[in-house]
């Protein structure tokens, strides 16, 4: 039987190139498109606290504000500049987008993006765009969510998943009574 959690050939050739593009060190912002929805901000949170575990500074910029219904998955630990727009995405190293595979996917932040000094890491499963975000991506339209991609980043790098990373903080959302 095909083992069903094995990283693709071509994904896993993708997902070297981009961690061989991390410098050590580096603070990462992170994007999704407008309106994120689950997706996009469970890659998010997953992706922040994979790579604050590897000692990156990482914060979220969101051209539309974080949604209210998620406000649980960033814990005490994922910040979120959402509201401070393109500063906070020029204050960063280097961007990784999620879940997006056109640049005007981006919003208000789209042409910030166009502009950054270093081009952004992209990851995304879906059709590819007009304009892509990036120049560097992990993309595969079989995948069935930006979440998996993350998941087998995190395989290819042996970077562990723990429970806070797997499940986000929700016990923070949901007091027992
Ligand atoms: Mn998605």
């Amino acid at each position: 039987m095909r083992d069903l959690l094995e990283v693709p050939a071509g994904r896993r050739a993708a997902i070297e190139r981009l961690l061989a593009d991390l410098v050590p060190g580096e603070r990462l912002a992170l994007s999704t498109h407008i309106n994120a929805d689950g997706d996009g901000c469970g890659s998010e949170v997953a992706l922040a606290r994979l790579l604050r575990a590897r000692g990156f500074t990482v914060w979220i910029v969101n051209p539309t504000p974080w949604p209210a219904m998620f406000r649980f998955l960033l814990g005490d630990d994922v910040q979120d500049r959402s509201a401070e727009g393109a500063s906070a995405l020029r204050a960063a190293d280097r961007l990784v987008v999620l879940d997006i595979s056109d640049v005007k996917r981006l919003g208000v932040l789209a042409d910030t993006v166009r502009k950054l000094p270093r081009p952004p890491l992209v990851i995304d499963h879906h059709l590819p765009g007009e304009e892509p975000p990036g120049t560097l991506h992990v993309t595969d339209i079989d995948a069935c969510a930006t979440g998996e991609l993350v998941f087998d980043l995190a395989q290819v790098a042996r970077w562990e998943i723990t429970a806070p990373i797997a499940t986000a903080p929700i016990e923070t959302a949901m007091p027992r009574s």
